[in-house]
């Protein structure tokens, strides 16, 4: 890789920006960092993100690169080795799970917004039956393929990571019948790159979060809190 100056902005709790860190941290690419606040975004994140979303990456100072996908995959061709596979359709074949993944994480912010029960349970359901078709295809491990980390485990370790804050505070169980996503989800839990893509205090920034948004979560969260 020429030498390029890789500048990202990030927010703490974005899955999105996980993506591109965990591509950087298992490429060993040198970038520096600066996590904004999305409620009140600066004037220069404006100019920068057409979109205003994060990620963006900031190429050599006069590039800006958006939508994670699109950054992980400039990440991948520019150094050594490829975490996608090699073969076309293989290659095709992952980016549709990513998209897929997208889905989830679409079905994710609708658990934690649900207002009530009932709706919450019907998101879960779905998300459930989601991992269930994952189920069918994934590897029996460690990774969804077998021994090679690719851009589409990148993409599920900050999925699966949710599921470790929801589950420490209500009682769901969404793997409890999905032993292969189970050996997915612990075998990305101790991936080095997924760790790092995270501060040590994310559950506790999350939580807060989840607390915020005035929804069924939100009262689960209170209740189990005051309850310890
Ligand atoms: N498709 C985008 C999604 C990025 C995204 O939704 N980022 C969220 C934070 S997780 C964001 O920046 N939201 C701010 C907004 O929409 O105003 C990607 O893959 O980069």
């Amino acid at each position: 890789m020429k030498q390029q100056s890789l500048h990202l902005v990030t927010h703490i709790l974005c899955p999105y920006v996980q993506r591109s860190i965990i591509t950087l941290e298992e490429k060993s690419i040198a970038y520096t960092r600066v996590d904004i606040d999305l409620a009140n975004k600066p004037d220069w994140f404006k100019q920068k993100s057409p979109m205003g979303r994060v990620p963006i990456l900031l190429v050599d100072e006069n590039r800006t690169l958006f939508e994670s996908a699109v950054i992980c995959e400039y990440l991948d061709e520019v150094t050594a080795g490829s975490l996608h596979p090699s073969d076309s359709l293989e290659k095709a074949y992952h980016r549709a799970w990513i998209e897929f993944g997208s889905g989830i994480l679409q079905s994710i912010s609708g658990l934690y917004n649900a207002k009530d029960s009932a709706s919450f349970d019907k998101i879960h359901e779905e998300i459930q039956r989601k991992f269930g078709m994952l189920e069918e295809i994934v590897s029996g491990g460690p990774f969804f393929t077998g021994e090679q980390f690719h851009l589409l485990d990148a993409v599920y370790a900050p999925i699966f990571r949710y599921f470790d804050v929801f589950e420490s505070y209500t009682n769901l169980n969404t793997f409890a019948d999905l032993p292969k996503c189970q050996i997915w989800r612990s075998a990305l839990r101790q991936r080095r790159s997924v760790q790092l893509a995270v501060a040590e205090n994310y559950p506790d920034l999350l939580v807060q979060f989840l607390k915020s948004r005035d929804s069924y979560m939100s009262q689960l969260l209170v209740t189990e809190i005051n309850n310890d």
